[in-house]
């Protein structure tokens, strides 16, 4: 591959279509390959950025049993949402396609066609797990049990999501179905599989030593350990109705393995664009002056670096990536994101709380990226980096410019005189960072690029700090102008460097600059930066100012942070152990008891306590005074009226002075919240009693 590529093939891993998409999501992987791809843009380079939905493989099939609807139904349901987040988010997609168009059904047949054909695949008999009681096969997330290698006891078929190792599902210690709970048995079935252990070689040569220096270390361990402990052939078809159909006779019923075709939809997302846009995908993908990078997260290495590598070099005509920028997983507020927890921050409901604010949450991503080890998403640190960074730097910064624009020049940029040390100096470092921040882009190093990013806005801002031309204004007329004019290209750089990273931002920044629709936009290119005098003419005019950034409240976070703690509390109601049965009781005991149906008649706190309520309650029998332990879970008012569950013959007994003379049937529900085990039924008469 040589250094100055002629196009980028840039793949962002095709999310599984079951469910929404959360920060994690996010920061992972579509910030990181959007502020490569703007990047490459506007260096002027050919880019395709592809993606789109993942609608084939087992968890959808399961989604689509629980909801009690098609998988059809699930995917169609999930792309649209998904498509629109990332639409949402500015994520500029050449093409975001899907899995189930046919444009991909055909692609990945006639790969899996080629490589069959071209005996490419090893054909075997073998025994695989079985669902008697489901009557159906077990591979991938349908089975769970204990991983061979790391001993996680909930390992997937396929996959260990805790030490990452992928297996198959036959490895697996204690296997159990996901679908029904029972053992597997063993079962005889025919499948293709692709010989790993052949490519062994080529993996050796081509990721061990061509790109033992240039792939990120946690990549390039991970392939290393499991090529060190040897590559076994891989099941690429599977016994399932749902998927593409294995395209050879004596097939049926049988489909590809969901990894098998999800990466040729990188190859079919390309075509799919190009057919659009009139032009040839072969390039893309086949010619060596393509650059083809995968961006991942870090639970699918294995089959970016191994597997789909070792397909492309089976078929012969392909390239390979150059790199494959995986990063580790964000947590949310110290825990493992987790979607059926519902421990996360989903992209459309952010958008419904922080109207407008994507930049504040891609920032915030970007600056907390797991980019070499996992890491923590707060939101305390979310509101200190908005306005303790975005506002108070960034933002602070273009106000002053553009409010003393308009206040001292009606919004034209001033004619500067002769520049002084500092001047020379600030746009000497100004132009500087292109190439600094390009540094780190180009190292997948996207922290470090933001951070850049941002010391530009302190550039400016320490220049005006330093110069303030609020107080040469009234004293020295030619100087200000001066000031100003350097000011005004500073912000300018702002607006063009910004872009990958913060690209509302940088629209309203070019509109307030007034660069979009004159000409000055279009000859601002990144280099642009480094290379020209002006980026910013004297003499043209800037439009009103308004704020880039707002001020995040203490309470919009606390609402999130509530948000998370009714997850927490309705997780650990869920995971709160039963207690441990009781000693077995006679019938004859249980019809000692007598509890009947009563109403509550009044209500009123026991004076001095905080948990106590007196209560009048219609029981058939007579009206009673109870006394209940339960004014932390109800106001008085609002029990009055309640029909409930009376123990009506419990011995009486006196709380705080007051003879209670019965008791009411209560339980906790998920939030932990006192409610009564109620009657539950309209017409229930006071008196009636409980068997
Ligand atoms: N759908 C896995 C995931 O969401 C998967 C990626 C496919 S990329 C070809 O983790
Ligand atoms: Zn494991």
């Amino acid at each position: 591959m040589n250094q100055d590529p002629k196009r980028f093939t840039i793949t962002a891993a095709l999310p599984y279509t079951n469910g929404p998409v959360h920060i994690g999501h996010l920061a992972g992987v579509y910030v990181p390959a959007d502020i490569y791809a703007r990047f490459q843009r506007l260096q002027g380079k050919e880019v395709a950025f592809v993606c789109g939905s993942d609608e084939h493989g087992v968890p959808i099939t399961i989604k689509a049993k629980k909801e009690g609807i098609t998988p059809q139904e699930v995917v169609d349901k999930y792309h649209a949402i998904i498509k629109q987040s990332f639409e949402d988010f500015g994520i500029t997609f050449d093409n975001y396609s899907r899995t189930s168009a046919k444009v991909h059904h055909d692609t990945a047949s006639e790969f899996f066609k080629k490589l069959y054909d071209d005996g490419k695949f090893v054909e075997e008999v073998t025994e695989q797990l079985y669902d008697e009681e489901a009557s159906q096969f077990l591979a991938d997330r349908f089975v769970v049990g204990t991983c061979p290698k790391c001993g996680n006891e909930e390992s997937y078929g396929d996959q260990c999501e805790n030490c990452g190792t992928s297996h198959n599902a036959t490895d697996l210690i204690n296997p159990k179905s996901a679908i029904t709970g029972a053992t597997p048995t063993l079962k005889e079935t025919r499948h293709w599989f692709l010989p790993l252990d052949q490519y062994e070689p080529f993996l050796k040569q081509w990721i061990l030593k061509d790109h033992k220096k240039d792939w990120k270390t946690n990549v390039y361990g991970q392939c290393k350990s499991w090529i060190d402990d040897g590559l076994r052939p891989r099941a690429v078809t599977r016994d399932l109705d749902w998927g593409i159909p294995v395209p050879v006779d004596g097939a049926e019923g049988k489909v590809l393995y969901v990894w098998f075709d999800a990466p040729i939809g990188y190859i079919s997302a390309t075509k799919e664009w190009a057919a659009r846009e009139g032009k040839d995908w072969e390039p893309y993908w086949k010619s060596d002056d393509t650059k083809m990078l995968h961006f991942i997260g870090k639970d699918n290495i294995v089959f970016h670096c191994i597997i789909f590598p070792s397909m492309l070099k089976a078929d012969g005509n392909y390239i390979l990536p150059e790199n494959v920028p995986a990063n580790e997983f964000l947590n949310l507020e110290g825990n493992k994101i987790s979607t059926s927890k519902n421990w996360a921050v989903w992209l459309h409901e952010y958008l419904e709380d922080f109207p407008n604010q994507q930049d504040v949450l891609r920032y915030v991503l970007t600056a907390n990226a797991p980019e070499t080890k996992d890491n923590d998403f707060t939101w305390a640190d979310f509101q200190q980096r908005n306005n303790s960074e975005l506002v108070a730097i960034f933002g602070n910064f273009i106000n002053r410019v553009t409010v003393l624009t308009h206040k001292y020049y009606d919004g034209v940029v001033p004619e500067p005189s002769a520049f002084s040390e500092i001047d020379i100096q600030t746009l000497k470092e100004l132009k500087a960072y292109p190439a600094v921040i390009e540094s780190s882009i180009e190292r997948y190093r996207f922290r470090e690029a933001q951070a850049e990013l941002m010391n530009v806005a302190r550039l400016g801002n320490k220049y005006l700090a330093d110069e303030e031309p609020w107080k040469t204004i009234k004293t020295d007329e030619a100087r200000t102008k001066t000031v100003m004019y350097v000011a005004l290209q500073i912000a300018t750089a702002l607006a063009v460097l910004s872009e990958p990273f913060l690209p509302f931002t940088s629209t309203k920044l070019k509109n307030i600059l007034n660069v979009r629709s004159s000409t000055v936009e279009t000859s601002l290119k990144w280099n642009d930066v480094s290379t020209k005098e002006t980026l910013l003419p004297t003499g043209h005019t800037i439009n009103q100012s308004e704020l880039l950034f707002s001020k995040i409240e203490g309470e919009q976070i606390q609402k999130q942070l509530d948000k998370l703690e009714t997850s927490k509390k309705k997780n650990e109601a869920m995971n709160t152990k039963a207690e441990p049965q009781k000693e077995t009781i006679q019938f004859d005991d249980f019809t000692k008891l007598d509890m009947r149906v009563g109403t509550i008649l009044e209500a009123e706190k026991m004076p001095k306590t905080k948990k106590l309520l007196v209560l009048k309650v219609d029981t058939g029998i007579d009206v009673r005074t109870i006394v209940s332990g339960i004014a932390e879970s109800f106001r008085a008012e609002e029990i009055i009226g309640k029909q409930v569950t009376v123990l009506v013959n419990l011995a009486p007994r006196a709380l705080r002075g007051v003879e209670s003379q019965g008791m009411i049937l209560m339980t906790e529900n998920a939030e932990g919240k006192l409610v009564f085990v109620n009657p539950g039924e309209a017409g229930v008469t006071n008196g009636a009693t409980i068997n």
